[in-house]
């Protein structure tokens, strides 16, 4: 099981997460599984820039994790994600972001390609939709995702109203 983590605080965030789902859901031999709910969240790290909206999608896929990097990096590119060649802008406001969080029990070290997520366990916007739509998950190396969400707070964190997952392979 592979987790992939959703951001987006420019252009209309939650119709970019949602299309974001489906692209992910069409990624040659992925689906799919599980989608959380949005959940609007204050900027983490840089905190000058608009709230983010956060959602975390839970993958079957055979593609490597190299390969579904590169798939992630070409769907942000396809969102209108520009990145500035220096790196600047790495912590700046973005329409969209695809974290590789987990896949499956993997320790990941390579250049540009860290899993699982380095700060995954102390972010509060990906631990709480990582936690809904897989309450025992466990992080290598730290422990169970909802031991950390535990220790964090999270009242500045608000899911947005339910809205229909988009429709995945198993519905088309
Ligand atoms: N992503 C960042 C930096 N800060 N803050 C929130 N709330 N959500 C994000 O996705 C996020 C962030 C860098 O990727
Ligand atoms: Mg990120
Ligand atoms: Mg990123």
């Amino acid at each position: 099981m592979v987790f992939v983590g959703l951001g987006s605080n420019l252009g209309d965030s939650a119709a970019i997460l949602q299309a974001a789902f489906v692209s992910l859901d069409e990624l040659p031999d992925t689906r799919l599984l599980k989608a959380s709910r949005l959940y609007r969240t204050p900027a983490w790290g840089l905190t000058s820039q608009p709230d983010f909206l956060n959602a975390v999608a839970m993958l079957d896929t055979t593609l490597t994790p190299q390969a579904l990097l590169a798939a992630l990096l070409r769907i942000e590119r396809d969102a209108g994600r520009l990145r500035r060649d220096d790196g600047s802008d790495r912590w700046g406001p973005r329409t969209l972001d695809l974290d590789l969080l987990l896949y499956a029990d993997q320790v990941i070290e390579e250049p540009g390609l860290r899993v699982p997520h380095p700060h995954l366990h102390d972010r509060a916007f990906a631990l709480l939709p990582l936690v809904e739509i897989a309450p025992q998950v466990r992080i290598p190396g730290i422990g169970a995702a909802c031991d950390s969400l535990a220790r964090m707070a999270t009242d500045d964190i608000q899911a947005l109203p339910y809205t229909p997952p988009p429709p995945t392979h198993a519905a088309r």
